[in-house]
């Protein structure tokens, strides 16, 4: 059966594609060497043996080569930086897929103490101090000891130390039971695909805000179509991903993931589909004013099917099967899911002017990348490789200036000699792709950008991003980006309010002054595709679309796999109403470039 969804399926089926990938990665071997550094940091081992765990995670971080198969081969030999010793143990992880000597080291720490690596402003020292003094090994235990005094008298905490480590207890209280998207897509993939293979399930989907494309969720929704819901609850509570079951119904169950995510599931009969999954997906003020459509025609509406209000109102059409069908019963252009957010979406869909959603598939290229000369795990041909394998056109590189140096930010010299790179590397691929010689500029405090203007103007594109002193009240910080934007150098602007998703708010700014003036200077926005990120925010951008600002959707990527991040990106373009006309990144190689060099006319 053909499903008419224009958001999950193409986007889902790519996202599968990408997101499943090989077991094992170089992620994965980065991840386990620093927490054995951690690990051994808190048992107080010998400090050199520690920093051979750390510099072996760079090693392998940064290697040019793909460290995950000379890691299976056993061809480490010879790589500066790994012993003997992380040798074997890397062989031994990719080989097994795990490392005893990692498990027994594991098992004498609660995992809880990993908590502490995502509060702000705890490294692994003070975590290690935390422990060793106060027994600190959780997010519970931390916030015991900054209330109660303790951990103010440990040295290096003062009293403004254990006031932030209070607010980022605090701001993740806050968001206890909220996830981000990346941390719910992949269990999205395999539970959609464990129920559509059960016997009994017709059809399946997923619901929710999830399906709206939101950056964050509370818990998902899954819907099925079956004539034997029972079996289908009964499979669904003990699939493998069910860490714990919070409820078993007959038609109604909820289970929990490993991460804590709650996942509900429904079960309606086949001829109710259309309206339960209307009903699921939402949001609750998109479907309140659906209601009151149906409502106006003499029909009620809920999730089980559209009915006649009244003996004497006109009886609504048979033969819904799909949420089309629904839509058009009631007058209106099929809204795509990311839409439905109670904001404008249904009077646009009565007067045919919903827009044409930009696509995945779409994009052929993308700008905003890091290598190994920032901060990146990739070189320029290891990304270069990755992007032409997904079938892009083009990669743009942007790695950081000199004052982001806590992510090796590139001087003049570093950066002047990138370019050369770049353009003798251009000169070795076919004209179907290309690399863009970019920086991603840091924007100081007064607004003056990281390069001169000269050592700007050698370059295809720029981006220009805030990276420090987010104190600023918000009429300076405005002007600080506005001061950035109107440089004739500055393409785009990129990840414009700083927010990190469930971890840091936007610092202080006037969304709407910056628009303005990128409007008027014809500087493009970033949509900052990192899952963390999102930036800017879908809700702003309808705005900067009817003032004829640009978007370039990047994933800001800092690994090979990084640019995955553009399914997560689109997703916020469409929610943000972009069809590809704004969006910069669809244009193909031979026509993007003069995008790219307008405003240095
Ligand atoms: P969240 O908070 O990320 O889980 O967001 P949603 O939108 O997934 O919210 P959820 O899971 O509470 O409910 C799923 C959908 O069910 C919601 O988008 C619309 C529908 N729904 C839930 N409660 C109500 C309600 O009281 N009235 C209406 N009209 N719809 C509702
Ligand atoms: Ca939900
Ligand atoms: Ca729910
Ligand atoms: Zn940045």
């Amino acid at each position: 059966m053909r499903n008419d969804d224009a958001l999950p399926l193409p986007v889902l089926y790519i996202a599968a594609r990408w997101l499943i990938g090989p077991a094992m990665t170089r992620e994965i071997l980065v991840d386990v060497m620093e927490r054995i550094a951690l690990l051994l940091e808190l048992k107080g081992e010998n400090p050199f043996k520690i920093r051979a765990y750390r510099t072996g995670a760079e090693v392998v971080r940064g290697h040019p080569e793909d460290i995950v198969q000379l890691a299976r081969e056993n061809k480490l030999e010879g790589i500066k930086g790994l012993g003997d010793a992380l040798r074997d143990k890397l062989h031994e992880l990719v080989t097994t897929g795990s490392l005893g000597f990692y498990d027994k080291l594991k098992v004498q720490f609660p995992e809880s103490i990993f908590e502490l690596f995502e509060i702000s402003g705890l490294g692994p020292k003070k975590i290690a101090a935390l422990y060793k003094e106060l027994k600190v090994a959780s997010v519970v235990d931390l916030k015991r000891v900054c209330e109660n005094g303790e951990a103010g008298e440990l040295s290096g905490f003062g009293a403004k130390t254990v006031e932030k480590l209070l607010e980022s207890i605090s701001f993740r209280e806050k968001h206890a039971d909220t996830f981000r998207v990346d941390d719910a897509a992949t269990a999205v993939t395999e539970i959609l695909e464990y129920l559509r293979e059960l016997p009994e399930a017709s059809r399946v989907e997923v619901a929710g805000s999830f399906r709206r494309g939101k950056e964050t969720v509370h818990d998902l929704d899954f819907l099925v179509a079956t004539k034997k819901p029972a079996a289908v609850m009964e499979a669904f509570v003990h699939g493998p991903f069910a860490a714990s079951i919070i409820a078993h119904g007959e038609t109604k169950s909820s289970i929990r993931l490993s991460n804590g995510l709650q996942c509900d599931l429904r079960a309606v009969k086949n001829e109710e589909w259309a309206f339960a999954l209307a009903y699921f997906t939402g949001s609750k003020e998109h479907n309140i004013q659906m209601r009151s459509r149906a409502l106006a025609s003499g029909w009620t509406l809920n999730e089980y099917r559209l009915d006649s209000d009244s003996p004497d109102s006109s009886p609504p059409p048979g033969n819904i099967n799909e949420e089309r069908d629904l839509h058009r019963a009631l007058g209106l252009d099929y809204i795509d899911p990311a839409l439905r957010e109670g904001m404008g979406e249904i009077e646009a869909a009565e007067s045919g002017n919903l827009p044409a959603l930009v696509e995945l598939e779409n994009l052929r290229g993308t700008f905003h990348n890091h290598t190994t000369a920032s901060d990146g795990s990739a070189t320029l041909e290891e990304m270069a490789e990755a992007a032409i394998e997904l079938g892009l056109q083009y990669l743009g590189i942007a790695d950081h200036s000199k004052a982001s140096f806590q992510a090796n930010g590139l001087d003049e010299d570093r950066l002047l000699a990138q370019i050369a790179e770049i353009r003798r590397l251009n000169a070795g691929y076919d004209d179907g792709f290309r690399l863009f010689a970019g920086s991603e500029v840091d924007i100081h405090k007064d607004g003056s950008l990281d390069f001169p203007d000269e050592v700007l103007a050698e370059l295809d594109y720029v981006v220009a991003s805030v990276h420090n002193v987010f104190t600023l009240s918000e009429g300076e910080q405005t002007a600080r980006i506005i001061r950035a934007v109107e440089n004739p150098n500055v393409t785009m602007l990129g990840h414009l309010t700083g927010r990190l998703l469930l971890k840091r708010d936007s610092y202080a700014v006037n969304v709407p002054a910056v628009i303005d003036a990128c409007a008027a200077t014809g500087t493009i926005i970033e949509l900052n595709a990192s899952p963390w990120r999102l930036d800017m925010d879908w809700r702003w951008w309808r705005m900067a679309q009817e003032k004829g600002v640009l978007c370039s959707i990047n994933p800001d990527a800092h690994s090979t796999s990084g640019l995955q991040d553009l399914y997560y990106g689109v997703r916020i373009a469409r929610k943000g109403w972009l069809s590809r006309r704004q969006v910069i990144n669809c244009l193909p190689l031979g026509k993007v470039e003069a995008v790219l060099a307008k405003k240095r006319k």
